[in-house]
């Protein structure tokens, strides 16, 4: 049915509320336009919904506080009735139970930063061992150590693909220069890419990245990231310091790390990131939609 999944952690956490209903909208019209329907996956009152009406979204923005499902958190969501936003794992295991091949993200979660300090690392990349989907995605988020989340998906032996690129894109990013790693392999036809997709999620369980890179007009250029991204983890990194052993607010740990870390982006770069960001998940939209019209 040429559906295309939609996560609700990028629209209730990773972009501002003041813009998140508008992002939600274009999405949906950008998935349309390119002739797919869009699936946005949530979680209500324990229902998990692909495919969530306007009356249902407009249910989610009313919330003070929707939590963040991964993989691990899902099952006592559902069985304690309450509502939730699916980040890329779960939007994989729900899309997957419905039959949906295709889904547009922004970034994945993937490896962090300082894993000496702390091991933190997605429960996204795993999940590409479970769900045969389709992952449209600009890599994963340079906030994270993107070097070693390709690794990573290297070990779990998850198929990373480039469609139009040779390089595993990091958010803001098309390359990341002295860092840079390659994908798997790379694809500049759509139909090509579709043939592979059906075929690779036919024969296997697994999902597929698909690295779309950030339009190069949208391009945050590495200097200017680098420094706004140190201020953020000093930022994020202060307040959790000072919450070590209470319940301090403002502490960012786990799941929240993420949200925290973009939030103060955001804001030390005058909107910069979070223009960057929404331009890149509405080009992710346009070729998952793309691809779900010729599987
Ligand atoms: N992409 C974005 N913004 C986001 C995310 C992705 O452009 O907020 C979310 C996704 O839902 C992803 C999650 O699954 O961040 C990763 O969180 P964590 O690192 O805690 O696993
Ligand atoms: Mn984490």
């Amino acid at each position: 049915m040429n559906r295309v999944a939609l996560e609700t952690t990028l629209i209730l956490h990773g972009v501002p509320r003041d813009t998140a209903p508008a992002l939600a909208r274009e999405l949906d019209v950008i998935v349309r336009a390119h002739g797919a329907v869009p699936a946005l996956c949530a979680v209500i009152h324990g229902e998990p919904i692909v495919g969530v009406s306007p009356a249902q979204l407009e249910q989610l923005f009313a919330q003070p506080h929707v939590s963040k499902l991964n993989t691990s958190s899902l099952g006592p969501a559902l069985a304690r009735k309450r509502h939730g936003a699916t980040t890329v794992s779960t939007t994989m295991e729900l899309a997957a139970g419905a039959g949906v091949r295709v889904f547009a993200t922004g970034g994945l979660g993937g490896v962090h930063r300082n894993l000496a300090h702390r091991l933190d690392i997605s429960a996204d990349l795993m999940a590409f061992t479970r769900f045969p989907v389709g992952v449209v995605t600009s890599g994963c988020k340079s906030i994270l150590d993107v070097a070693n989340t390709r690794e990573m998906l290297e070990t779990l032996g998850v198929p990373v693909i480039g469609y139009r690129t040779d390089r595993f894109p990091a958010f803001y990013q098309r390359d990341t220069g002295a860092q840079s790693v390659g994908v798997d392999a790379r694809f500049d036809d759509l139909d090509e890419l579709a043939a592979y997709l059906r075929a690779e999620l036919a024969r296997t369980a697994r999902g597929v990245v698909i690295c779309n890179p950030i339009p190069t007009e949208h391009e945050i250029p590495g200097t200017d990231f680098d420094r706004w991204l140190a201020e953020a983890h000093a930022e994020v990194e202060a307040m959790a310091a000072l919450a070590v052993g209470s319940v301090g607010p403002g502490a960012a740990v786990g799941r929240d790390v993420t949200p925290a870390i973009l939030g103060a982006l955001h804001r030390i770069s005058n909107g910069a990131t979070l223009r960057a960001n929404i331009a890149l998940v509405k080009d992710n939209a346009r070729v998952a939609a793309e691809l779900a019209r010729r599987l």
